[in-house]
């Protein structure tokens, strides 16, 4: 769904700027998945979907935040090690469980205070939005990061579709309620209240860095990393990054997310990274930067809005960052 060939692709939209999603492997696809040939190694089909095109990430985009030289994580390591926790709450556990997901077809509802409500399949949602390649950090509140070759759209051309009333403040995202495929949504010892749901000021929606990720590495998303439609708020703690969205509502009320109704003094709404203020339980002034191992720790200095000051400190201006945390 996801996946065009280029023969459905009217001409029309074949420009030199267009960005279109290529399909070159698919039709042989289970036979080179089984062989190999496209994957890094060991890479089951479940890490390895389509290849995306995108305008890519390059040095002039730095100002702008939308690129790094920072080493990027390797695929493996972004892949393998991962927070989701509709399929269990060990690292490993997403990458070994997230295959049983179905993620085509694929839907989000769309609705609150905003123009165009509906349920778009996601095809639709995104048509004609040229994909972009962003290189991130990620930094996680448990006190590791890692550097991501993102694919996808800006959030703020995806509201421009949608038309939010001047009534829209807020805007929070669902994830996929599916116990079935789910297992950590089935599990007796889950404490959290599902569906996963996050949410962020408009004005946060509508900053440039805001992205909407279907992609990563070239490639669609892995089930792990939120397939097929995440969010990816790179100077915000990744809880705030939600996986795996079907639902989006645009609100006048701050909405109830599913961190902070779980622990409240632990994580806030905000959850800007900020080296000045701990977690409750442990410091935030450092990061492991992975791939990392016992003898290579590569522990480093997290920086004010993850290194995004630039482009975001002015949406805090006067707020005071220790209480809204
Ligand atoms: N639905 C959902 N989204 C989620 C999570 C989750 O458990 N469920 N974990 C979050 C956390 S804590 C992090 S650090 C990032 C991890 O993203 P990655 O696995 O793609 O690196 O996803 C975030 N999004
Ligand atoms: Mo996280």
């Amino acid at each position: 769904m996801l996946i065009k060939r280029p023969a459905d692709i009217p001409a029309s939209e074949i420009t030199p700027e267009h960005i279109y999603l290529r399909r070159r492997e698919l039709m042989a696809g289970a036979g080179l998945f089984a062989a190999g040939a496209l994957l890094p190694t060991g890479l089951g089909a479940s890490e390895a979907r389509a290849s995306l095109e995108a305008k890519p990430a390059t040095p002039a985009l730095a100002a702008k935040g939308f690129y790094t030289d920072e080493k990027k994580t390797p695929f493996e390591d972004v892949a393998r090690y991962n927070n989701f926790y509709e399929f269990g709450t060990d690292k490993g556990d997403p990458a070994k469980y997230a295959d049983a997901l179905t993620v085509d077809p694929w839907s989000v509802v769309v609705e609150g205070e905003v123009a165009r409500p509906g349920t778009y399949p996601l095809e639709d949602l995104l048509k004609g939005i040229d994909l972009e390649e962003r290189i991130y950090r990620l930094r996680c509140v448990e006190a590791w990061s890692m550097v991501i070759p993102w694919i996808g759209i800006p959030l703020h051309k995806l509201l421009a579709r949608l038309e939010p009333t001047s009534k829209a403040k807020y805007i929070e995202f669902t994830t996929l309620y599916r116990p079935a495929e789910m297992r950590g949504q089935r599990s007796r010892f889950s404490t959290i209240d599902w569906p996963y749901v996050e949410g962020l000021r408009m004005d946060e929606a509508m900053n440039p860095l805001t992205l909407m990720a279907t992609g990563l590495y070239g490639r669609e998303l892995p089930k792990q990393n939120g397939a097929p439609f995440r969010l990816v708020v790179p100077w915000k703690y990744g809880f705030k990054s939600i996986k795996s969205i079907v639902k989006i509502r645009l609100t006048e009320r701050q909405p109830r997310t599913t961190w902070q109704e779980l622990a409240p003094q632990e994580y806030g709404f905000y959850a800007n990274v900020n080296p000045n203020v701990d977690h409750p339980r442990w410091s935030q002034k450092y990061e492991r930067r992975l791939p990392n191992s016992l003898f290579d720790p590569n522990r480093i200095k997290t920086r004010m809005f993850n290194g995004y000051e630039e482009q975001v400190a002015h949406l805090y201006k006067g707020m005071n960052l220790r209480r809204y945390y």
